[in-house]
């Protein structure tokens, strides 16, 4: 039987890996969409050892007729719509970019499945970003959007667009609301990965002080494998295309989150000092692991996102695999595992 095809853009990013890994597993064809490089780094693909199983389209996102061609050429079941300028603080400094490739290169898409009368159906990673800081305690999907970054502002106008397109042509266009969600693929500058890899670099490999911004503002963190699962079943397994808030539910904070790798590499610490001057140190030798740096605080600091999954999880009977425990036991662990390792790598 002719397996099914299925276009993931962002393919060499976190998501992207994960979602090849699974969609193969189910059988199914998988066309990825790189930018061209001078060097092709797929390490994440070859970690989880599935390059070869992989057929390459090369175009950024924004060269328009490149990427007509390329759906029009490989006519997928599905879009998978990964890619993305996805770093917050990076919106700031580049606006226009963020807009080009989170907003109007998903326009472009959208627009060459509708005049070009396909059926290929479209997920969209949206993301609790939009909802800025809301007044309330958690976000599900009827919570009003109040977005506090240009990155925020571009995915909301593709996530309003999505859901336009939707309902004006009747497509099976789909976002899922995103919360943070992490693993050991996570790119190096988000947070996360920062302090995870930052720490066992001290710890295995006498690497420098890690330097961080807010400490107090939290998130509700996900491990990438859980979501990747959600994205499946919102486009495999719903019957009626919709959009879906993805999350545990439950909130940390930056804090919260050094503590619980520190307990993971058995490490005692404690945090002196306040403001720009507080530092974490190793109560066993006073050794300052991290220390403060204004330039990690953001213009305008988001400080707290906790999803309500109840619709996923009651519509499409989603279920986590990992809770924040064993989110942070498994970066920790695949990261000892890494710097030890004679081919380690680095994202
Ligand atoms: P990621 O690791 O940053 O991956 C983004 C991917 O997009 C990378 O493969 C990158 O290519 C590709 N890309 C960026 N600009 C491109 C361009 N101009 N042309 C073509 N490809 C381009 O992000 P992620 O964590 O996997 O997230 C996946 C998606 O979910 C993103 O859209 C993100 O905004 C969204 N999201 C993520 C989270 C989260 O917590 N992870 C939460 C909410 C929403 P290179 O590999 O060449 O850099
Ligand atoms: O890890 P972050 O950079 O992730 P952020 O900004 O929440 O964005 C991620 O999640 C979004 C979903 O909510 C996605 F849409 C987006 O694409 C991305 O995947 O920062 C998390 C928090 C922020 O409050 C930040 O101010 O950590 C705080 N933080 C403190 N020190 C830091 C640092 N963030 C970074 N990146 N680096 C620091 O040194």
């Amino acid at each position: 039987m002719k397996k099914k095809k299925v276009l993931i853009t962002g393919i060499n990013g976190q998501d992207g890996a994960y979602l090849s890994k699974h969609l193969i597993e189910k059988n199914y064809e998988i066309v990825g969409l790189l930018r061209r490089s001078s060097s092709y780094k797929l390490q994440r693909l070859d970690y989880l050892n599935i390059r070869n199983k992989i057929k390459f389209f090369h175009s950024e996102l924004n060269e328009y007729k490149n990427i007509e061609r390329i759906i029009l050429e490989t006519k997928p079941e599905i879009i998978y719509n990964l890619a993305a300028q996805s770093f917050v603080q990076y919106s700031f400094e580049n606006p226009t970019y963020s807009f080009d490739i989170n907003f109007s290169s998903v326009l472009n898409m959208l627009e060459v499945i509708i005049r070009n009368g396909l059926d290929t159906k479209f997920f969209q990673a949206s993301t609790s970003e939009m909802f800025g800081n809301s007044k309330l305690t958690s976000q599900n999907e009827n919570t009003p959007f109040n977005p506090t970054s240009p990155y925020a502002i571009s995915k909301l106008s593709s996530h309003q667009l999505i859901k336009n397109f939707r309902e004006s042509y009747g497509k099976f266009f789909c976002s899922g609301i995103l919360f943070n969600h992490e693993s050991f693929l996570r790119g190096r500058e988000f947070v996360t990965k920062k302090i995870v890899h930052g720490l066992v670099n001290i710890y295995y490999n006498n690497g420098p002080i890690v330097k961080l911004g807010n400490l107090n503002s939290s998130r509700d963190w996900g491990h990438a494998e859980d979501f990747i699962n959600a994205m499946y079943l919102i486009m495999h397994k719903s019957r009626l295309p919709d959009d879906y808030v993805v999350a545990t539910g439950r909130a940390f904070s930056i804090r919260d989150f050094i503590k619980k790798v520190c307990e993971c590499m058995n490490i005692k610490i404690r945090f002196i000092g306040k403001g720009y001057q507080e530092k974490c140190i190793d109560i066993k030798n006073n050794k300052i692991l991290i220390s403060i740096d204004r330039k990690y605080f953001r213009e305008n600091e988001l400080l707290k996102l906790k999803g309500n999954p109840n619709k996923i999880k009651k519509k499409l009977n989603w279920k986590l695999k990992y809770n924040f425990s064993k989110l942070v036991e498994d970066m920790v662990k695949k990261e000892i595992d890494n710097i030890k390792s004679e081919n380690s790598i680095f994202f």
